[in-house]
C-alpha cells in the first residue's frame, strides 16, 4: 500500500515526513522474494532492488556528497545506482541493471538504513540553504516518482511469467475509482495562464508561468473505460491504418499490437494482467496501459481528439468537480510534445538534469494514476513517455473543439444575481429562495439522478405520454418548423418529439444551467446531423430574440418536466405571455403539467429513500457557498418535502437543525431552530386550472391528454 505522504516545506515536519516518504518504498516490496526484486523485465524497467537502492544514491549523490570530506558509505554504488547523470560519471546503462546480482538484496537494504541514519544527521542540523532543501525535498518526490515506478515495472515482470503470478493480494491503491458520469464540460478558452505558479514544491519543468491561447474545447467527463476500447477493438481499431499515426501504424505491425498491453483473449472474454495477478477486464474501469499511439488512434476514431497539457490543465484548474478520475486513476495522454515553457530555466547545478535533458520525443500526460502517491501530483505536474511506451499506468480522456461562446439569451453577471436574489430571500420571513438557483453544474447532474429515482414519476410519465401524443401533434408542425425548449436540462424527451417530426428543421433549446445546455445540445447536434442546433444559455422568465438562422417556419415552443409547476402563478402567466410573443403569431406550444394526486406519491417522489432530492436541495447551499463565498453549514439543513394542500403544491425545504448565524455577501443571516429556507414550489394542476392559466396568458388550449396513474398532463397550446 502506498503510504500517504504530503510532502511539507516546513523543517519542523522534515524528519516525520523523510521517514514517512522512505517507509512506502520497502512496504511495497514486502512479500516479495529477493529474486521477486532482482530481475529486469525489459530494458525500460528495472529491478525493484535496483529502486530501492538509487532512491537512497540520490540522497547521497545530490545532498550528502556535498559536505566537504564525506566519505561514501561504499563508493562502488556510485557507478551501481547512478541512473542517468553525465555529471556524475560512469555508470551501469539500464538493460544492464538485472545482472547486479551484488549487492544482494540485504545489503541494498543495509545501505538504505545507512543513507536514513546519515540524512536523520542532516536533518538534525536543521539545513537552511534554500538551494540544499529545494534538494531534499525534491530527492523526497524522486523517491515517490520511484514509488510508482516500482509497481509499474514490478507488473511488468509478474506479466512475463505464464503462471500470471499476483504481485500482492490487492491492488495497492487509496480509494476506489470515482464512477463515471457522462457528458463533457465546455469551455471558452481565450488567453490563459498555466504551470504551477507558486506555492509549495514543482518540478523545474512545471515552470515558469506563462500565458497560452485555448480556442473553446470541451473536456470529457470520463476516462475512456474498457467497454469503450472493447468496442474500438470490435470495430477493427487495431486493423485500420487510417486511424493511426504513420509511427504508430508502424509500431501496431511491428509489435503486433491487437490490445492494451496485458490484455489477453481468454475464452469468452478479455483479461488482463494487474498487480493482483489476472483477472477478467471490468468493462467500467478506466482503460491503461496504452500508448499514445493507441490513444491518438482511438480519439480518431471517436472522431475527437487529445486535450492539450494547456486544456487538460485549464479545465481541471477551473473545474475540477466536472470530471471524474482527474486524478488517481491513470496518467491521461496529452496531444502535447514534452518541451520547456517559454523561460523555461532547469534546476542549478547535478539536478538540472533531472528533466530537462528529456525534453525531445516524448508526450506529456497529466493527472496521477491509483500507484502514485497520495499527495504527489498536482494539477500542473507533467509526466512523460515516448510514444510508443505503455507500461506505465496510462490511460486518456477526450476533448473536442467546441463552437464559439455560448450565445446568452440573458446578459452577463448570473454569479451577482444569485447573490442578489439569495440576499434578498433570505432577508425575507420566511426565508425563500428561487429554485432556478438549484442548476449549476452538479445540480443539473443531481436532477439526471432524480429523475431515474423509482420514486420520482414525472419524468416517467411524462416521456411515455409524449411517445403517444407526439406522432398525433406534430403533423401540425408544418415544414421546417422550429422547435424552442424552455429549461430544456439534458434534452432526452426532446429526441421524442424530434424522432416523430423529422421535418424539424431547428432546436433551439434554452436553460439557465450552461453545463447541462452544452452537453445535451452536443448530443442532440451529434444524433441529428441535418437539424440547427442554436442554444441559448439564459434565463427564460428574461427572453430577448430568438437566435437568427432558424429558419421561417412555425415556432413550437415546448416546456415539458412540469417545470411550469415551479413557477409562481403570476410568473407563470407572465412567462406563457411572453413565450407567446417570442415564439409568433402562428405558434404551437407544448406544455408538460404535474396532475393533484394522492399526497403519499407526492412526497415519496420529492423525499426519495436514497437522498437524491435531499441532495439536489442542499445543493442550492453548496454552490452559495462555493460561488457567493457564503458560509453555510450544509449539514445543519435538513430536507423537508412537505404537500400544502391549500396551495396545491408540494414544497421543498431546508430547515435549520440548530440556531446559528451565516454569513452571506458581507452580512450576518440569523436562523432559529425549525426555521427554514422555502426553496422550491412544484405545483400540481388539474385541466380546469391549466386552462385558466393558459388562457390568461392568451393561449388556446387546442389539445389535453391525461397519462395513466400517477398522471401528467401534456397541453397542446395555440396562439
Ligand atoms: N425539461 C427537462 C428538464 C427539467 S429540469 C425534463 O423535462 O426533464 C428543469 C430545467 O429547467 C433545468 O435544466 C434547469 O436548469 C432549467 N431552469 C430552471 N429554471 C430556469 C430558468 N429560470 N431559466 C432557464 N432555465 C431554467
Ligand atoms: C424541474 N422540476 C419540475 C422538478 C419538480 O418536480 O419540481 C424539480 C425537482 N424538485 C425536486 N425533485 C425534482
Amino acid at each position: 500500500m502506498n503510504a500517504p505522504s504530503r510532502i511539507a516545506d516546513r523543517t519542523a515536519d522534515d524528519l516525520t515526513t523523510y521517514r514517512s516518504v522512505r517507509a512506502a518504498m520497502p512496504a511495497l516490496a514486502q512479500g516479495l522474494s529477493p529474486e521477486d526484486l532482482a530481475a529486469q523485465s525489459m530494458p525500460d524497467c528495472s529491478p525493484g532492488k535496483w529502486h530501492l537502492a538509487h532512491t537512497s544514491w540520490f540522497f547521497e549523490a545530490m545532498i550528502l556528497g556535498e559536505e566537504p570530506g564525506y566519505r561514501p558509505v561504499d563508493p562502488r554504488f556510485q557507478t551501481l545506482f547512478n541512473s542517468y547523470y553525465e555529471a556524475l560519471g560512469p555508470r551501469v546503462e539500464r538493460p544492464e541493471r538485472g545482472l547486479m546480482t551484488r549487492p544482494s538484496l540485504g545489503e541494498v537494504m543495509a545501505y538504505r538504513r545507512e543513507i536514513d541514519r546519515r540524512m536523520t544527521a542532516w536533518l538534525d542540523q536543521e539545513p537552511a540553504d534554500p538551494r540544499l532543501r529545494y534538494l531534499f525535498t525534491l530527492g523526497l518526490h524522486h523517491d515517490q516518482q520511484h514509488q510508482e515506478l516500482f509497481l509499474m515495472d514490478l507488473l511488468n515482470l509478474m506479466a512475463r511469467s505464464p503462471l500470471d503470478p499476483a504481485a500482492c493480494e490487492a491492488e495497492p491503491r487509496a480509494r476506489a475509482a470515482q464512477p463515471a458520469r457522462g457528458g463533457s464540460a465546455r469551455f471558452d478558452g481565450g488567453l490563459v495562464e498555466i504551470s504551477h505558479g507558486g506555492g509549495g514544491f514543482a518540478f523545474d519543468n512545471e515552470g515558469p508561468a506563462h500565458r497560452v491561447w485555448l480556442e473553446p474545447y470541451a473536456l470529457d467527463a470520463d476516462l475512456v473505460s474498457n467497454g469503450d476500447w472493447i468496442a474500438f477493438i470490435e470495430d477493427g481499431g487495431y486493423a485500420r491504418p487510417e486511424l493511426w499515426l504513420s509511427d504508430g501504424w508502424a509500431t501496431v505491425q511491428a509489435e503486433g499490437w491487437d490490445a492494451p498491453l496485458y490484455w489477453r483473449r481468454d475464452g469468452a472474454g478479455w483479461t488482463t494482467m494487474t498487480l493482483a495477478g489476472r483477472t477478467a477486464v471490468d468493462p467500467t474501469a478506466p482503460a491503461r496501459h496504452l500508448s499514445f499511439y493507441e490513444a491518438d488512434a482511438y480519439a480518431r476514431w471517436c472522431g475527437k481528439r487529445l486535450p492539450t497539457e494547456a486544456e487538460w490543465e485549464h479545465a481541471v484548474r477551473c473545474r475540477p468537480e466536472a470530471f471524474s478520475n482527474a486524478f488517481g486513476e491513470v496518467w491521461q495522454w496529452t496531444a502535447s510534445a514534452y518541451a520547456p515553457y517559454p523561460g523555461f530555466k532547469p534546476t542549478e547545478g547535478t539536478a538540472s538534469e533531472y528533466n530537462g535533458k528529456f525534453m525531445a520525443n516524448q508526450m506529456v500526460l497529466r493527472g496521477s494514476s491509483f500507484a502514485t502517491p497520495e499527495g504527489h501530483a498536482r494539477v500542473s505536474y507533467r509526466n512523460f513517455f515516448y510514444p510508443h511506451q505503455r507500461w506505465a499506468f496510462m490511460g486518456l480522456r477526450l476533448a473536442g473543439d467546441a463552437p464559439g461562446p455560448l450565445v446568452r439569451a440573458t446578459d452577463a453577471g448570473e454569479t451577482a444575481r444569485f447573490r442578489r436574489d439569495l440576499v434578498a430571500g433570505l432577508s425575507r420571513s420566511p426565508k425563500v429562495a428561487s429554485p432556478k438557483w438549484f442548476y449549476d453544474a452538479e445540480g443539473s447532474h443531481l436532477f439526471e439522478a432524480i429523475t431515474r429515482l423509482p420514486e420520482y414519476y414525472p419524468t416517467r410519465q411524462e416521456a411515455a405520454l409524449l411517445r403517444r401524443v407526439a406522432p398525433e401533434w406534430s403533423p401540425r408542425f408544418g415544414p421546417a418548423a422550429a422547435l424552442v425548449e424552455f429549461g430544456s436540462g439534458a434534452s432526452e424527451k426532446t429526441r421524442i418529439v424530434l424522432d416523430a417530426a423529422p421535418d424539424l428543421g431547428a432546436y433551439v433549446p434554452i436553460d439557465i444551467s450552461a453545463d447541462a445546455l452544452d452537453a445535451a445540445a452536443r448530443r442532440i447536434a451529434e444524433t441529428y446531423p441535418k437539424l440547427k442546433v442554436a442554444p441559448l444559455v439564459g434565463d427564460f422568465l428574461h427572453l430577448g430574440a430568438l437566435p437568427a438562422g432558424i429558419g421561417a417556419g412555425r415556432r413550437i415552443g415546448f416546456f415539458p418536466g412540469s417545470t411550469i409547476g415551479n413557477l409562481e402563478r403570476d410568473e407563470a402567466i407572465a412567462f406563457l405571455t411572453a413565450a407567446r410573443g417570442l415564439l409568433g403569431p402562428d405558434a404551437l406550444f407544448i406544455l408538460g403539467i404535474d396532475l393533484v394526486k394522492a399526497p403519499a406519491t407526492l412526497i415519496a417522489a420529492y423525499d426519495d429513500s436514497a437522498g437524491v432530492t435531499a441532495a439536489f436541495n442542499r445543493n442550492l447551499l453548496v454552490r452559495a457557498n462555493r460561488e457567493l463565498g457564503a458560509e453555510f453549514d450544509v449539514d445543519s439543513f435538513a430536507h423537508r418535502a412537505v404537500w400544502n394542500a391549500a396551495a396545491s403544491r408540494m414544497e421543498m425545504h431546508l430547515e435549520a437543525t440548530r440556531n446559528m448565524t451565516v454569513r452571506l455577501d458581507g452580512r450576518r443571516i440569523a436562523f432559529s431552530r425549525g426555521e427554514s429556507i422555502h426553496t422550491e414550489s412544484s405545483r400540481k394542476y388539474t385541466e380546469a386550472s391549466v386552462r385558466e392559466l393558459a388562457e390568461a396568458a392568451g393561449w388556446r388550449v387546442a389539445e389535453f391528454e391525461t397519462g395513466p396513474a400517477p398522471s401528467v398532463a401534456l397541453a397542446l397550446l395555440e396562439a
